[in-house]
């Protein structure tokens, strides 16, 4: 018997904030690939996990005032609850906090350096923080934003460990000719293959500035670089170096899903860090477009509408894995929303699916006391219809088998639109009438053989529903592949369930008016009018010695003259570049003492859980300028 093997990971996700749907979106994805490779007879290993070191980590959890460990299993257990709560069924879950994971880093970083493949040098550069990413100067436009997230980027001056990342320009190119798989989809590999042709730059793999992560070997003032640390859980979590035989059994990776946003890392860094220490690489890097929710970016200020919890409570889980797939055409970008999803419910799995099964199984149970007939004599119109079916089956599969997930979920659909045909174009509530009991036999039980392939062809997307589907039908062994190879799989005469309707409709209007933030803490005109706005010019700007929240800003404040003000900025700006700015302070809040230093009123500013930014005025105006 040949040995079928899957292995496939989900990115580990920062646990930086709460898991939204764009993390549960690749994990939904990942979890219907590793079913349907279960359904298709494969030994499947499905990871998943959290990366939990790291500057960005630091900083959240040191804003919340706690000790980044404690922060990370707080996440860390939010994750595991969300998966648990939306049927992942991930084999694996690894957390680089892990001190089996971590001794793994400092090995394989140890097999580099052994190699030849680490030096010492200085970098000197930007850094992005909340993606963790380093950006040459020519990359960069001269606003310094990042080119992936858009938010600010950080200048960095250290003496860092490098990696020759250099020196697998050409090895990269050409595993990129021998296996054209190896990036998808398509226009993803040539975004690569333009990088790779472009001449790799060697990359900094430590820093110094931060402890949160794993030591350098021999060199513990340095942290292993987050995302050299993050890519080894793919290996530390299936036994690397330790239990080679489980190690082996399921390396390389069949596949690495990721976000697009990501795709570099893996496709580029990850496997030249393993031809580094002289191991496989992953067979296939599927780089996954971006969701919008109603058309924006997903943020923290979307509230309710990123909370996946949210929709599998409202509508199921089977309505939100299905709706992911069939409207956010896989691989592209897409656009998450409420109100396409309910149209999808109603449409395509009330009507077009639970109606269908609703009227055959209620002529089973009128004309045959609920017991599922055997088919009787065939014609062409019977003998069509089972080919159409049989035929979408075969294009699902291989559909599946390329990852064109939503393209299969279409033929799915299909065998529900040929069925419904079928279905009307016999009549059978013609044939009662007739009391043609042997046709009609024929045909129900044709529905009902069509509807079992559908339920099985949606089990890895729709595992409830799939499952209350086999058993209405009376099925009661495990769906598997044999149920598509043939026709007839079906037993008769056997007790079929006519029950409520498979999924219910549902109108959005009247709850949309509940999820939508309502404002509390009202207050008039008149207290307002107490706080005293004006606009100051940035005279200087420096850290207060000692503390790594607060910078020291002197101010023109036009009329009121000079201001000293002290604001916990420091994370998020270096203080010179604030220098010239007008920005925006509270003038008449009484004079307070941070770290010893007086403050004679507040700045403001925006923040957003992962950045702040001062307010700045938009144009030229005068220091001291009230505000209404
Ligand atoms: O990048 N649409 O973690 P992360 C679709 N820790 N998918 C989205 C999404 C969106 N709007 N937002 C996030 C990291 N994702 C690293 C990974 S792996 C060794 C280290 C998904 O928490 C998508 O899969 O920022 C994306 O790649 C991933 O979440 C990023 O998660």
């Amino acid at each position: 018997m040949i040995f079928l093997k899957f292995y496939i990971t989900t990115p580990i996700y920062y646990v930086n904030s709460d898991p939204h749907v764009g993390s549960a979106y690749t994990t939904i994805v990942a979890d219907i690939i590793a079913r349907y490779k279960r359904l298709m007879g494969y030994d499947v290993f499905f990871l998943t996990g959290t990366d939990e070191h790291g500057q960005k980590i630091l900083q959240a959890a040191t804003a919340l005032g706690k000790d980044p460990q404690s922060f990370c299993d707080e996440l860390a257990g939010r994750f595991k609850k969300l998966w648990t709560k939306l049927g992942i069924t991930n084999n694996g879950f690894i957390r680089t906090t892990d001190e089996n994971h971590m001794k793994v880093v400092q090995y394989f970083v140890r097999k580099m350096l052994q190699n030849g493949d680490i030096y010492k040098g200085e970098y000197k550069g930007w850094y992005c923080v909340p993606c963790e990413t380093y950006w040459n100067e020519d990359e960069i436009s001269t606003e310094r934003v990042c080119p992936s997230c858009g938010r600010e980027l950080k200048y960095i001056s250290e003496q860092n460990y490098f990696f020759k990342l250099s020196k697998y320009t050409g090895a990269l190119l050409d595993h990129y000719r021998r296996h054209p798989e190896f990036v998808q989809p398509d226009f993803r590999r040539n975004e690569m293959l333009k990088i790779l042709e472009g001449g790799l730059k060697d990359l900094s793999i430590t820093r110094t500035t931060f402890k949160w992560g794993v030591p350098m070997p021999d060199d513990p003032e340095h942290v292993i670089y987050v995302w050299v640390d993050a890519l080894i859980n793919y290996i530390s979590a299936i036994g690397y170096p330790s239990d080679l035989e489980n190690f082996n059994r399921y390396w390389p990776a069949d596949l690495h899903l990721i976000g697009k946003e990501i795709n570099r890392f893996h496709s580029i860094v990850w496997p030249a860090m393993l031809m580094s220490v002289g191991l496989p690489l992953p067979k296939v890097v599927f780089a996954h477009g971006w969701l919008t929710v109603d058309g924006q970016k997903i943020s923290k200020s979307l509230g309710n509408a990123i909370d996946p919890t949210y929709f599998v409570e409202k509508y199921g889980n089977d309505v939100l894995r299905f709706y992911l797939l069939r409207d956010i055409n896989f691989g592209k970008d897409g656009d998450f929303s409420e109100k396409n999803l309910v149209n999808r419910l109603n449409s395509d799995l009330a009507n077009d699916y639970g109606n269908l099964l609703h009227r055959t199984l209620a002529m089973i149970e009128k004309h045959y006391s609920s017991t599922l007939p055997a088919p009787a004599d065939s014609d062409q119109i019977d003998e069509k219809f089972k080919e159409e079916v049989q035929g979408r089956i075969k294009e699902y599969q291989k559909l599946m088998d390329e990852y064109s997930l939503t393209q299969a979920v279409e033929k799915i659909l299909e065998v529900l639109m040929l069925s419904n045909r079928y279905f009307d174009e016999r009549k059978p509530w013609v044939l009662a009438k007739q009391r043609d009991f042997s046709k009609l036999a024929t045909v129900l039980y044709n529905v009902c053989e069509a509807l079992l392939k559908v339920a099985v062809m949606f089990s890895p997307i729709m595992p409830d529903s799939s499952k209350e589907v086999l058993s209405r039908l009376g099925f009661d062994s495990q769906p598997s592949k044999e149920i598509f190879d043939e026709w007839g799989t079906l037993r008769s005469p056997v007790k079929i369930t006519h029950g409520k309707p498979l999924f219910e409709k549902k109108e959005l209007v009247s709850e949309k008016k509940e999820s939508e933030p309502k404002m509390e803490n009202l207050i008039d005109l008149d207290e307002f009018k107490k706080i005293e706005l004006r606009t100051a010019r940035v005279l200087s700007a420096e850290r207060v010695p000692k503390s790594d929240k607060l910078v020291k800003l002197i101010l023109d404040v036009g009329e009121l003259g000079q201001r000293q003000i002290v604001a916990g900025i420091a994370k998020y700006y270096e203080p010179e570049t604030l220098v010239g700015k007008t920005i925006i302070i509270v003038a008449n809040l009484k004079p307070a003492k941070l770290m010893g230093v007086e403050s004679q009123g507040m700045l403001l500013a925006a923040k957003d859980g992962v950045n702040l930014r001062v307010l700045t005025v938009d144009g030229d105006i005068a220091p001291g300028a009230t505000i209404s």
